[in-house]
């Protein structure tokens, strides 16, 4: 049986700040999470929702000694970036936080000290590698070597990446030290252990018990099973490290916590954090520590040993000892993983795309779409240009974008802009008033249970039952034959446009915003109730207000670009992963500049950002096209020469750039008044240039 909690609590796995997020990690574990949270808020659940970077540990520590910077510079660039990456792609995380904060430190050392005090942690010592040369330990991933279970050369100290067996620097085949690339020494150190194993019995209860709800996917139960067969073992929970949270004892300063151990905990940190930002110090307390709670933890599925075993039997822990009592995530919903074209995103093979590449050229609605009808829930899944192009142009805008158009436009023309008012229903009125009323039980039914695809899914078959209504109706006809019909068709089809712009805002909130104030609503889509957005509730004689194209289709070329580049970086992926040299690529030489001009002669021209509000071909004419275009409150006509680039529909609604101030000049007997900017390779090839993201027509460009 489902639990439909009042508060809730999400996390999403913090990142580490090593690098820059890409489009499996979205699919993995942030989309789901957000599009769960944005569907809770709606549902009017009392919902925090937390996130940040991962700042700690070998991965960061590597990636600085790599670069030759100091790890603070690493985690203060990808925080930055992943940060923004986030914002960009809508994530709507009460607080993202990092844990290098002290707020962050000093949580994690309460857990530590407490479990130290009351005697639960064992210090063990052992033999660990060392590094003669730095003169470091080399904890993890700091020694490379051989697998011991799949031969793969590749594998690091905490884990083979090609077989995914768990494994500890000791038993590597042949190993060797990521710092010098030497032969690592033997050397005794001594580590405090969590006794992982006294808490299986109670861990197997949780488990349990958490087996009889919905929504626990099978792979995360059978994976943490697979744990318990082979019996829980002590874990070490502090690193040779210099970069960390420090080991809070006396004769431990060269330590740091183990990075796991403080990373989950930064979930309980975040969330103080929220608190403490929002003036209410005491209000995470609310979450974590109150039995009502329902948490919910989003991971991709790497994580779920952390998630299902390490953080629960840590909060026991904690549990056992202290009136407050952490909740214990009620589901740990972890994606499986998005491949790419095909293949593992690899940063080091330089295959995949991050977010903030991908965002700025496309924006964020599309992307989201897309990843929502391919998450890998249940298994891996692939994402690919042509079907990225294909929902969006096949769905998202073919059937929602333009059943909101079509009636929007509809009502402009035939009803003066103003919602007619609805006579009496006839059995397909009916049906489909029906089946809006419907859609959010069972759409909600499958985001409650964590699958996210069906339950957008059953949105977008209400706008495909939308667009059949309107198609069946024609109110075409009856506009003229039966006016009161036509009517009450309209009146349904409005009604039909606020139900999907509120059910859609979850996946496309930026969109559902922009069909929002194009309906005439204030407010936001998203702030709607979640049970009654199937009811007609818009007024007649509501003033609608005024339309443009929803979404904007891809083109061929566009995506023919994209796998273009793919097929560069296929190349330099399989050349960097044999090793062989590369060869460069003869690039012809740049032209140098043209006369050099000073400021204030650049200046003189007037640009602005200007959209395309109609576009046609110029009679007799195969290179120009006429273009209307809106510069603010302005309205001009541009004549261009991209007929041969572009076809007139394409650009409908697009942002583009106009010389503001150039004279206003005849072509082919068609008045030109301004002129658009464009660039053209070698080749001829010629691209528009637009802003890179969504800025009000009329603004200057400087
Ligand atoms: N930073 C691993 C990762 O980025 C790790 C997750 C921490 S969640 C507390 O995949
Ligand atoms: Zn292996």
């Amino acid at each position: 049986m489902t639990i439909h909690a009042e508060r809730i609590l999400v996390t999403a796995a913090l990142p580490y700040a090593n690098g820059p997020i890409h489009l499996g990690h979205l699919a993995g574990a942030y989309l789901p999470a957000d599009l769960y949270v944005r569907y809770q808020r709606m549902k009017q659940r009392d919902v925090v929702f937390v996130c940040g970077s991962d700042e700690h540990g070998v991965p960061i520590t590597i990636t600085a000694d790599k670069e030759g910077v100091t790890p603070q510079a690493i985690v203060d660039r990808y925080h930055e970036a992943n940060t923004k990456a986030f914002e960009r792609f809508e994530m709507s995380f009460d607080n993202y936080s990092r844990t290098s904060l002290p707020l962050h430190h000093t949580t994690a050392q309460e857990f530590f000290r407490d479990f130290h005090a009351r005697g639960i942690l064992t210090e063990k010592k052992e033999q660990q590698f060392y590094d003669g040369q730095a003169r470091k330990f080399l904890p993890d991933r700091y020694v490379e070597g051989t697998c011991p279970v799949c031969a793969n050369t590749e594998a690091r100290g905490d884990q083979c990446e090609k077989c995914g067996t768990y494994l500890s620097p000791m038993q590597l085949l042949n190993p060797r030290s990521k710092i010098s690339g030497a032969v690592p020494e033997v050397r005794e150190t001594s580590h405090w252990y969590f006794p992982l194993g006294s808490y299986q019995r109670r861990l197997e209860d949780y488990i349990r018990n958490r087996d009889e709800r919905d929504g626990w996917k099978e792979n995360v139960l059978n994976y943490t099973r697979g744990w318990f067969k082979d019996g829980l073992q002590d874990r070490a929970v502090t690193r040779d490290l210099d970069w960390g949270v420090r080991v809070p004892l006396e004769g431990y300063e060269t330590k740091v916590l183990y990075v796991w151990f403080d990373a989950v905990l930064g979930y309980i940190s975040s969330t103080r954090e929220w608190a403490a930002k929002a003036g209410t110090p005491d209000a995470w307390r609310r979450y974590w520590l109150d039995a009502s709670t329902k948490y919910v933890a989003f991971i991709g599925k790497d994580n779920v040993v952390f998630h299902c075993i390490v953080f629960p039997a840590m909060l026991m822990a904690w549990n056992d000892a202290h009136t407050e009592q952490y909740v214990l995530p009620d589901n740990v919903p972890a994606n499986e993983f998005l491949n790419f074209e095909g293949q593992k995103f690899s940063k080091s093979r330089g295959w995949g795309i991050y977010v903030d590449e991908f965002l700025s050229r496309y924006p964020a609605d599309p992307l989201r779409y897309y990843l929502c009808t391919s998450l890998p829930e249940y298994r891996d899944s692939d994402f690919t240009w042509k079907e990225f192009q294909a929902k969006n142009n096949n769905e998202l805008a073919d059937i929602f974008g333009n059943f909101v158009n079509r009636t929007l436009a509809f009502c402009a023309r035939t009803f003066g802009g103003i919602l007619p008012a609805r006579g009496e229903l006839d059995s397909r009125d009916q049906a489909i008033l029906d089946l809006a009323d419907k859609t959010p039980v069972t759409a909600g039914g499958f985001m409650e249970a964590y699958r996210f695809r069906d339950g957008m899914g059953e949105v977008m078959n209400l706008a495909r039952a939308a667009n059949k209504y309107f198609n069946d109706s024609e109110p075409w006809k009856t506009a003229k034959s039966d006016p009161a019909r036509c009517a009450t068709t309209l009146n349904i089809c409005t009604q039909l446009v606020r139900t999907l712009g509120i059910l859609m805002s979850p996946v496309i909130p930026a969109t559902c915003e922009r069909l929002w104030a194009m309906l005439g609503l204030t407010g936001s889509a998203s702030t709607q109730a979640w049970d009654t957005a199937g009811a007609p509730a818009l007024p007649a004689g509501h003033p609608l207000g005024k339309s443009a194209i929803l979404v904007t289709k891809i083109e061929d070329e566009v995506i023919e670009q994209e796998l273009k580049g793919l097929g560069a970086s296929a190349d330099a992926a399989a050349t960097s992963a044999t090793n062989a040299p590369s060869t460069p690529t003869a690039t012809p030489a740049t032209d140098p500049p043209k006369d050099l001009i000073t400021l204030d002669d650049f200046k003189k021209v007037d640009l602005r950002v200007a959209t395309v509000l109609a576009a046609e071909r110029v009679p007799r004419s195969d290179k120009l096209l006429k273009l209307q275009v809106e510069v603010g409150t302005d309205r001009r006509q541009v004549v261009a020469g991209i007929a041969q680039h572009y076809a007139p529909e394409n650009l409908v609604g697009k942002s583009i750039i106009v010389v503001y101030n150039l004279q206003p000049a005849k072509l082919m007997g068609q008045e030109s008044q301004g002129m658009l900017l464009a660039a053209s390779d070698a080749a001829g090839r010629l691209v528009i240039l637009q802003p890179a993201g969504s800025i009000e027509s009329g603004s200057k460009v400087k």
